[in-house]
């Protein structure tokens, strides 16, 4: 008998994808294009130039902005809507994208940002190059000041100073910051971009993983708590969004009927109007009846939630449930126990999987009313900063994202009813001048939906000049600019001339942009009219100026100065 087999299996060969010659440049592009980057927001410069005639002739398009850290700003919205965001800058000068970077830093937005650098051939003792501090220049030894200051405010930083690791260097720096979702740092040498490398194209995956008795140990103990406790509540943080999580925690809390809030930073990480969502939560500042409700449950869920003074209503949230279990990208905690090898995608995984036969009931939630009340203005009546946010609350029909500012817009708009994945603020870092670049790259983002930006007279005084990036891409975000003629948060703190601010004739800025339309209003049919223009016109964007008291504040501002003003130093 023949040992001969007829048809021997096909001997398993790792198929391993062609070695392709790029260049460090394109290898850069081509990684960033893998993970869904189209965009890549900054200002060139001639130490980078050579990097923008590459992105010129890529898929990727340069959308130029009128300052670093609004391409920081721009990256950083793109990043939370996309996954990923990216910024190009050149070398020196560019370090005011810093800013961006420490808000991108702490409230997770996983940005990359990219600087050309003098070449590694440049570097001549004794020589002065421009844009660089030129402590000491020693032959051959590159200039290290803004890695320096960047290593702070990122995690994670490459120089690609040799095209032999530069392939190794660029993966792992991409990974990191998907990985970690933080800001990461890639600089290269002018006389580096072009320089051929091999690689292999391959679509860079992270995998998130735990020690699997670990993972269950946490999970057993999660089903305990929730054996035990009568009335749990979820509180969902931005982490959740962040780390694409919003189905796995919409999982869990439909599952076992589990009601749902959100801090300020994660608002909209499952939408608002869904049966479980009961509000933002935000210690005293949160509408009286979140705050009650979430002060009578005896469990209290945090899931990718940072306890910052903004998100807990300056320590005012109790956080006294009998039941605790928290979990973030940096750690989990149960009762007295932590997880350290547990990671935090696998245990929200985990939470969506549990087979528990437990059906909370209590019907909270619902008794929300969330209903869109229409908007009627009262005739020749004065708007207020309340009622401009009823006026938007009744435009959102068509689902817009909206985008604030830091300040007033901010609060007030915590109270608004938004869909998921709607919603764009710097709730943490808190730096003014966000609002009108992130609505801009919110619309480069999502093109297909309409963005609405609300926006401080004081904040838009700081970065309003994007709006000529509007101009120039034909974008049509909505902006409305509160004019309360000056830093009106700070006002009931601690006033001052300090807090007024030089006038503006805002709704003229079109003119000098050569784009766009400027409604200025006063009055609640002024509002309710421009608004309503403002969402049928297309391919331009409109700034509506609202005339507004110097005193006059939303709603959540008012419990802000009323409950915990005194919490809140000046
Ligand atoms: C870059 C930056 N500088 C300063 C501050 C401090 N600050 C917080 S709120 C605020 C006033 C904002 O004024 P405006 O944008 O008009 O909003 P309003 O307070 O009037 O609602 C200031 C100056 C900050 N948050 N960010
Ligand atoms: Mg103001």
């Amino acid at each position: 008998m023949s040992t001969m087999v007829k048809n021997p299996p096909a001997e398993k060969k790792s198929v391993r994808p062609p070695i392709v010659q790029t260049t460090v440049g394109n290898y850069l592009l081509d990684q960033l294009f893998s993970l869904g980057v189209e965009h890549i927001f900054g200002i060139p410069g001639d130490y980078v130039l050579r990097f923008n005639k590459q992105i010129e002739q890529h898929q990727i398009k340069f959308i130029n902005t009128t300052r670093e850290n609004t391409a920081g700003y721009m990256a950083d919205a793109y990043a939370r809507l996309r996954g990923l965001g990216v910024a190009c800058i050149t070398y020196g000068v560019g370090i005011n994208i810093a800013n961006a970077l420490s808000q991108a830093y702490v409230e997770n937005s996983p940005i990359v940002v990219i600087s050309g650098s003098p070449g590694t051939d440049e570097i001549i003792e004794g020589h002065k190059l421009h844009h660089l501090l030129n402590k000491q220049s020693t032959a051959g030894k590159m200039d290290t000041t803004q890695l320096d200051i960047f290593k702070h405010v990122t995690v994670d930083q490459a120089v690609l100073d040799n095209p032999a690791t530069a392939r190794a260097q660029i993966d792992r720096v991409l990974m990191n910051c998907l990985r970690l979702k933080k800001p990461v740092y890639i600089e290269i040498p002018r006389n580096i971009v072009a320089q051929p490398m091999n690689a292999e194209p391959g679509k860079l995956q992270v995998r998130f993983t735990s020690d699997p008795d670990a993972l269950k140990e946490s999970l057993e103990e999660v089903s305990n708590i929730l054996k035990k406790c009568q009335k749990p509540v979820i509180w969902a943080g931005h982490e959740i969004q962040r780390f694409g999580l919003g189905s796995k925690l919409l999982a869990f809390a439909e599952k076992f009927r589990i009601p749902v809030v959100s801090s300020l930073l994660g608002k909209t990480v499952i939408s608002e109007n869904h049966p479980l969502f009961a509000g933002v939560y935000q210690g005293d500042i949160s509408q009286l009846e979140v705050s009650e409700f979430v002060d009578s449950c005896d469990c209290l869920i945090l899931l990718g939630t940072i306890l910052t003074d903004v998100d807990t209503g300056i320590f005012t949230a109790g956080l006294h449930q009998e039941m605790k279990i928290s979990a973030t990208s940096e750690t989990i905690e149960i009762g007295h126990h932590t997880y350290p090898k547990v990671s935090f995608t696998n245990f929200v995984e985990g939470l969506a999987q549990l087979k528990l036969n437990v059906r909370f009931r209590h019907d909270y939630p619902a008794n929300i009313d969330r209903r869109q009340i229409p908007f009627i203005p009262k005739k020749g009546a004065k708007t207020t900063t309340a009622r401009v946010f009823e006026c938007i609350q009744s435009h959102l029909i068509s689902k817009p994202i909206v985008v604030t500012d830091v300040g007033d817009c901010l609060l007030g708009s915590s109270d608004l009813t938004l869909e998921e994945s709607s919603f764009l603020a710097c709730a943490y870092f808190a730096t003014l001048g966000f609002g009108t670049p992130g609505a801009i790259a919110a619309q480069i983002a999502a093109p297909k939906r309409r963005v609405i930006g609300i926006i401080g007279d004081g904040a838009f005084q700081m970065t309003s000049m994007e709006l000529s990036t509007a101009v120039r891409y034909k974008l049509d975000p909505i902006i409305i600019v509160l004019n309360n003629h000056g830093y009106g948060t700070e006002r009931p703190l601690l006033d001052g001339a300090y807090n007024d601010i030089q006038e503006w004739n805002y709704s003229a800025i079109p003119q000098v942009i050569q784009g766009g339309i400027g409604i200025k209003v006063e009055t609640e049919e002024e509002l309710e009219r421009a608004l309503t223009q403002a969402l049928k016109t297309r391919g331009q964007f409109t700034l509506i100026e609202v005339e507004l008291d110097r005193m006059d504040f939303s709603p959540a501002m008012l419990r802000f100065t009323s409950n915990v003003r005194g919490k809140a130093k000046g």
